[in-house]
């Protein structure tokens, strides 16, 4: 069993888990979708989400809550390089969450360092090429199709072994677009094409995933499978409900060697990795970083 990696070229190295905040510039998202459409205010909260602990302001136009509209090219662009440019030119380091490749360029250009495609570099046949061509390093997540139809593709002989052989297949696909494999990150992509017990033996079985030799992501917070565990007489517990058991996550993620965590609530993640961190250096005897 391997412990995962835990550096991407291109992007710090602190002796713990990075901490990714989410700012979602859409009408729609699942849990916090229309409040931060205004360029203002989305630029406040990656301000705020910074000022908690996020090492990365991961900014994005379009939601993928399952059964959601894509928006067009143009609505993705408006929403998304405005936040970016003004939080980048402020020195934070900033991601951007999008599938399309032009979307990905414009971002880079106006400051982001790191591409976060939830595609894997499947939805735009350019993104790979594209994030070669930038030199920047990039998350590929695991990817089944766009939200419209994801919760209807969850079939897997082994959703573990699936995932990591097409996560295995985007590593090549990759590779071959001349993308350097020392800038790409892996996500099993929690919540997407999957069932509640698929997310959970994902998480359950990660070594299986740091078996491919690239940093991971996991993303779980707020998610669908949060919300069902913590339901009240059937009822679902609400995605703002959902962080206290989001940073239980992040702390077994963490400790199971995650490289990033992608989180709403930063404050309690930040606060999270750095006790896995710190406990981690005092089982091992060394000095804490
Ligand atoms: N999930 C969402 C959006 N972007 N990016 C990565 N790498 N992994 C994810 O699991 C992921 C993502 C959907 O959640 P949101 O609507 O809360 O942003």
């Amino acid at each position: 069993m391997s412990r995962p990696l835990r550096y991407v070229e291109g992007l710090p190295m602190p002796d713990r888990c990075l901490v990714m905040g989410v700012l979602n510039v859409t009408p729609d998202s699942f849990s916090d979708g229309g409040r931060f459409l205004d360029r203002e205010r989305a630029v406040g909260h990656g301000r705020r989400l910074a000022a908690d602990g996020a090492d990365l302001v991961d900014v994005g136009g379009e939601s993928t809550r399952p059964g959601a509209e894509r928006p067009t090219e143009r609505e993705e662009r408006e929403r998304v390089l405005p936040v970016v440019a003004a939080l980048a030119a402020e020195g934070l380091m900033v991601s951007v969450d999008t599938m399309r490749a032009s979307v990905a360029h414009a971002a880079v250009e106006a400051g982001a360092v790191l591409v976060n495609d939830v595609s894997g570099g499947r939805a735009d046949p350019a993104m790979l090429p594209t994030v070669a061509a930038l030199g920047v390093p990039c998350v590929l997540m695991h990817w089944r199709g766009h939200s419209a139809t994801m919760q209807q593709r969850t079939a897997y002989d082994d959703v573990v072994a699936d995932v990591a052989q097409d996560l295995c297949g985007r590593l090549e696909a990759a590779a071959k677009a001349g993308v350097e494999p020392g800038r790409v990150a892996l996500d099993p992509g929690i919540g997407f094409a999957k069932t509640g017990d698929q997310n959970w033996e994902l998480l359950a079985r990660m070594h299986r995933l740091a078996d491919l030799g690239r940093p991971l992501l996991v993303a779980t917070s707020r998610k669908r499978f949060l919300g069902t565990l913590l339901a009240a007489e059937e009822e679902l517990r609400p995605p703002a409900e959902r962080d206290d058991a989001t940073t239980a996550t992040v702390a077994l993620a963490a400790d199971r060697g995650a490289w990033c965590v992608r989180v709403h609530a930063v404050r309690a993640a930040a606060d999270a990795v750095r006790v896995v961190a710190r406990w981690g250096a005092a089982k091992a005897g060394v000095e804490p970083f």
